[in-house]
């Protein structure tokens, strides 16, 4: 049995965050955090994501675990996302389940907390692509808003780089549409401002630190202007009493299994109208590919 399908092995909470920063969190939508993951940890993440990365050298065609850019060769590997790694290395799990990754989610959420899915992102080194403003929760809608996601980045995380960026407060200002013209977008980079332009932190982050964001928080990510990969592995979590109105973008035999505390006898539902994304049941393009479709 996967440790992770062994409720025996759920941990008791442990809070990690003080009073201040869930407070920043709760005002701003994001909350980075410093100098959290020990260097064990942190080194067995960055090994196992470089053996998955040199096992996806030799694809030819993107499978469930990888998503490759067109030109992908195993000589010069376009290798820009895996999903579900926890499926692929058990560290992954230790990362998502057992470490403080999985206290510092239910401080955020402020109750039980479940896995959702996880993905290792790489933005590949001059020109990897941007991903749009966006935020996660209508991608993935659930009864409440009450999801977070935690980036843990693999190396520096810059603005050269095409680190993560947020706009503090959207949180706060509700679901915008990702559709435009009964088109998929997977962004809400219509409905931009520049106000929100204004406001755009670039989360800027050192191997070791975390950002975490909330499910409502607009956020996205330039292009990688430096000669470095940018990788970064995310783990989305969601409250316990959050249950998804639509098929998963990313699957994985740990979705919705406890992380901290108890299950939820109820779903708490917040919103009324809830606009949905495509019926991903019969497959899940990628981030990439649907927000490079609309630029044709
Ligand atoms: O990797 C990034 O820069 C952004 C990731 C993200 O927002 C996503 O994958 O939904």
């Amino acid at each position: 049995m996967n440790r992770a399908n062994d409720l025996s092995r759920i941990r008791p909470h442990q809070k990690k965050l003080s009073e201040a920063q869930i407070a920043a969190y709760r005002e701003t939508g994001f909350l980075t955090v410093h100098h959290v993951l020990d260097g064990g940890l942190l080194e067995r993440l960055v090994a196992a994501t470089q053996r998955l990365y040199d096992e996806g050298r030799v694809l030819t065609e993107k499978t469930r675990h990888y998503d490759l850019e067109s030109a992908h060769t195993a000589q010069a590997p376009r290798i820009r996302r895996i999903s579900s790694p926890t499926e692929l290395d058990d560290v992954f799990v230790d990362a998502a389940f057992n470490s403080l990754l999985g206290d510092i989610a239910a401080d955020l959420i402020g109750g039980p907390v479940k896995f959702y899915h996880s993905k290792i992102n790489f933005k590949l080194p001059q020109g990897g692509a941007e991903i749009g403003w966006h935020q996660d929760w209508p991608v993935f809608p659930h009864t409440n808003t009450n999801l977070v996601a935690l980036s843990v980045p693999l190396n520096p995380s810059r603005a050269v780089n095409g680190c993560l960026q947020s706009i503090p407060g959207s949180h706060r200002q509700g679901p915008r549409s990702h559709w435009d013209q009964g088109v998929y977008k997977l962004n809400c980079n219509a409905s931009m401002t520049p106000d929100d332009f204004s406001r755009v932190v670039d989360n800027e982050l050192d191997p070791g630190d975390i950002v975490a964001h909330h499910g409502l928080v607009v956020h996205g990510s330039s292009q990688n202007r430096s000669d470095d990969l940018r990788t970064t592995y995310i783990i989305q979590y969601a409250a316990a009493d959050a249950l998804a109105y639509s098929a998963p973008v990313i699957d994985s035999r740990h979705r919705n299994l406890m992380v901290r505390g108890e299950p939820a006898t109820h779903a708490r539902v917040e919103a009324g109208v809830i606009e949905l994304p495509p019926d991903f049941s019969a497959g899940y393009s990628g981030i990439y590919s649907l927000q490079t479709a609309d630029k044709k």
